[in-house]
């Protein structure tokens, strides 16, 4: 990924002009972040202290479900409000064409020409600390740049999809019609991490029986934060549904998540900075073969090992 774009010589120069609303000082500081390029710590540095203002919606669920229309369809409502918006796609199943996930790009171009909506398609290989923390970068890049909003899309529910979407303040799961029994195989996962629980395509037969399922599931297990997830209904190609979903996402408040987030979030930042520092200074790529083999015969006492790289990186 390294390498892509002209880089950055004076990144406070940049940030001025992100401050001031330049859509390519933006651009080009958000593929620096992506990348982990040389600016890259710099930049967020400088841009931390400006975020904490936006509001960020993750949106999940899986591939075909909707996500993308509904969020073309909630950032035309939050622009009706005069808000700007911010939207940060992870799709791993779309193809990443230079830039912009093809689909999406014809989906939200009714946009296009509207300054105050940027469009961020990420990659989602390639990153060495992982999606996860590109999309955390990513999206307090655009919060301290002043979106007010800050939508992000990512499919499925498995661990690196909660992973990414535990960076907003509330998230919406959607689920389709017809779907049946995958709401049992579903319901931890979608527990974990659904404040507002979304039937789309309930123009489709089988929105009653979904949502009816849904209730079950919600009576007999609860979050531990006591919250209950409401269920809103919409149709997404319509835009039916889109306004009260709006006002859903807005009752969620959940003043422990910023804190918890962040706990998370350090942890991964520590993670990745002591393996960068491990590697750097401790640990060679070949010495890791070599140092493998030796334990694996049992020549080397691997606990030793990881105490001494330990050691050297942390000096
Ligand atoms: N009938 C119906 N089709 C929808 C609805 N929402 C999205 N679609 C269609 O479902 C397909 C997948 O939508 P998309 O937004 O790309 O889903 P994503 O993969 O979750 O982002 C597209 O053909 C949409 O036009 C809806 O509410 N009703
Ligand atoms: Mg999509």
């Amino acid at each position: 990924m390294k390498g892509t774009g002209p880089t950055i010589r004076d990144p406070r120069s940049t940030i001025r002009k992100i401050r001031s609303g330049d859509v390519r000082a933006l651009a080009r500081a958000l593929t620096e972040v992506e990348n982990g390029g040389a600016a890259a710590a710099e930049l967020l540095r400088g841009m931390f202290p400006f975020s904490g203002q936006a509001w960020r919606v993750g949106i999940t669920g899986a591939p075909g479900a909707g996500k993308s229309s509904l969020v073309d369809r909630l950032a035309a409502e939050l622009r009706r409000e005069g808000k700007t918006v911010g939207i940060i796609g992870v799709d791993p199943t779309s193809p990443y064409s230079g830039g912009a996930i093809l689909g999406d790009r014809i989906r939200m171009q009714s946009h296009a020409s509207d300054p105050g909506i940027f469009i961020r398609s990420m990659a989602t290989r390639g990153f060495l600390g992982g999606v996860a923390r590109a999309t955390a970068d990513v999206a307090l890049v655009l919060d301290a740049a002043g979106r007010e909003v800050v939508l992000v899309e990512t499919v499925g529910v498995g661990q690196d999809e909660v992973d990414v979407v535990k960076l907003a303040d509330v998230v919406a799961v959607l689920l389709v019609p017809g779907m049946g029994d995958d709401v049992q195989a579903l319901k931890a996962g979608i527990l974990e991490i659904a404040d507002v629980l979304v039937i789309n395509k309930s123009d489709r037969e089988g929105a009653d029986r979904l949502e009816q399922e849904l209730r079950a599931m919600l009576e007999i297990a609860h979050r531990p934060d006591g919250w209950a997830p409401p269920i809103v209904r919409t149709v997404a190609t319509e835009g039916a549904g889109v306004a009260e979903l709006l006002a859903a996402l807005r009752t969620c408040r959940f003043p422990g998540r910023a804190v918890s987030n962040w706990k998370a979030r350090l942890l991964e930042m520590l993670r990745e900075r002591l393996m960068e520092r491990a590697l750097q200074t401790g640990l060679s790529n070949g010495e890791l073969e070599a140092v493998a083999a030796e334990v694996a015969e049992r020549k080397r006492d691997p606990y030793r090992f990881v105490e001494e790289v330990v050691e050297r990186a942390c000096r």
